[in-house]
């Protein structure tokens, strides 16, 4: 196969594309912590065949479902399967691509008229002993945790009408209630949302469906322990312009971002909409509470205007990512004042990729984790992932204090999302663990999962375990605890 010779497809994001199965891993460096004894689930985009719309975006990858399974031993198994969805199976049918631009049905081969295109490859979700890859154009697509074999399209038992379902839920730690979301809920380029939330067993409370203001990317949303928020990025849709053959996305830079808050247990009807920065863009919030003072705060990943390449080339803007400001910011909302406005408050440098305890949602919390660059770059980031750049540097931020801890990864060296594991000792924060990748020499890598202690990630890893094959960047992952991966056998 020839893929184009761009960003998306050379360098660490050359396609791997074979299901992999390697048993009995172990630690090079370091010894894994005893806690981290479960199953590391990541999405994976991975194209099958070489696209015909050129330039294509890895958003439109098929999906891979992998997993490291750390066993009570201190072993390690590495899986990797494709997720067949209806697209992947209609194209390993025909031998080659059969869709077009990304997420533009009026592009697409004639023969996959009507069939489902999303490729399912942006988070695993684990929720009461279910396993489900998600993308938020389409379904989710339900996998058996233990063969990783695509079981099919989920649709909550039957019960769900949105035809769409989020990449980012959120899950109570008190109730363990999962609350979702969905946009373009009844078709392409549509301005409806769907909100639901199932109870613990999964099973789907409520749905209903309320107009957004726009068409909005709304990637990522957040929960308060009374509240349920949408943040809606001013990058938008427009049918027109997909029936044209066009982009999916435009980012309007002179539109205000849309913050829709809503009891988490209301009526749609109640949603009350704020308005922040002129084209501010964001993909993930940290996390989000209240505080007594009747004011909501939502922890996030700003940038001034949009990061991905694609859109910003579809949109008429060209801003490098060393010159996208924004950075890791507060954004308040007064729920007693008339004021629809939102305060913003720098909480520190640039990145993505947040991570907390899951204990922590929707709670008023005392540190979180995320992604970010080098301030000292020693050479030039490892290139790769949907983004371009792979980060170089994990953070800590202490709320309590201010400080930002960080650790920076070795020259030529980047790092995918981390997860988190909980630690069985009283006041010990856990631990993060993530996928490495080491340039070696050009085009060139070698992967494998490092461990820290979450309250002492500058120390450095605590423990390295190479995974001897190649690996193509992750989007989202999912910690589930042994106990949790194994009861799933009787769900
Ligand atoms: C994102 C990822 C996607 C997508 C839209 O990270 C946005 C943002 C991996 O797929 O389709
Ligand atoms: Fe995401």
């Amino acid at each position: 196969m020839s893929f184009p010779q761009t960003l998306d497809y050379t360098g660490l994001n050359t396609p791997v594309g074979k299901e992999v199965s390697i048993k009995g891993l172990k630690a090079s460096e370091g010894t894994i912590p005893s806690d981290v004894v479960g199953a590391f689930f990541r999405a994976v985009p991975d194209p099958q065949f070489e696209p015909f719309f050129v330039p294509d975006t890895a958003l439109s990858d098929d999906g891979m479902v992998s997993r490291i399974l750390f066993h009570e031993d201190g072993t390690v198994d590495y899986d990797i399967k494709f997720v067949q969805t209806p697209r992947w199976k209609a194209e390993h049918a025909a031998g080659k691509r059969l869709f077009g631009r990304y997420r533009n049905p009026y592009t697409n081969d004639p023969s996959v008229e009507g069939v489902e295109g999303t490729v399912s490859n942006t988070t695993p979700i684990w929720h009461a002993g279910k396993l489900i890859m998600t993308k938020e154009d389409g379904p989710g697509h339900q996998i058996d945790p233990f063969t990783l074999e695509t079981i099919g399209a989920y649709d909550f038992g039957g019960a769900l009408k949105s035809k769409t379902m989020t990449a980012h839920v959120r899950v109570d730690p008190e109730t363990q209630e999962m609350f979702v979301y969905g946009y373009e809920a009844d078709g392409l380029c549509s301005a409806k949302m769907a909100y639901w939330w199932t109870d613990r067993n999964g099973k789907l409370v409520r749905e209903q469906w309320f107009d957004a203001p726009f068409c909005s990317l709304v990637h990522d949303f957040v929960i308060t322990e009374h509240y349920a928020i949408f943040p809606l990025q001013p990058t938008t849709a427009d049918l027109d312009r997909v029936k044209a053959g066009g982009a999916h996305w435009v980012h309007q830079q002179d539109l205000e971002y849309y913050v829709g808050v809503m009891p988490r247990y209301g009526d749609v009807s109640e949603i009350r909409w704020f308005k922040g920065p002129k084209g501010a863009s964001s993909f993930h919030m940290m996390n989000a509470f209240e505080t007594p003072d009747g004011k909501i705060h939502m922890d996030h990943h700003v940038t001034n205007t949009i990061a991905f390449p694609h859109i910003q080339a579809d949109s008429g803007i060209n801003v490098p990512p060393w010159e996208l400001g924004g950075g890791f910011q507060r954004w308040t909302m007064d729920m007693n004042g008339a004021d629809d406005g939102i305060a913003v408050t720098p909480l520190g440098p640039p990145g993505d990729m947040p991570r907390i305890a899951n204990a922590d949602q929707g709670r008023a919390y005392s540190q979180g984790y995320y992604c970010s660059m080098n301030p000292e770059p020693m050479g030039p980031p490892v290139m790769g992932g949907v983004v371009g750049a792979m980060f170089s540097a994990l953070l800590r931020v202490d709320f309590r204090t201010g400080a930002l801890v960080g650790y920076n990864l070795p020259p030529a060296h980047g790092m995918s999302e981390t997860v988190h594991v909980d630690a069985s000792e009283p006041g010990h924060e856990g631990w993060l663990v993530a996928i490495v990748d080491h340039e070696t020499a050009p085009d060139t890598y070698e992967h494998a999962v490092w461990i820290w202690n979450a309250g002492e990630i500058f120390k450095g890893p605590v423990a390295k375990v190479p995974v001897p094959t190649r690996m193509r960047p992750q989007v989202h992952g999912w910690w589930v605890p042994m106990k949790d991966y194994l009861a799933a056998k009787d769900v």
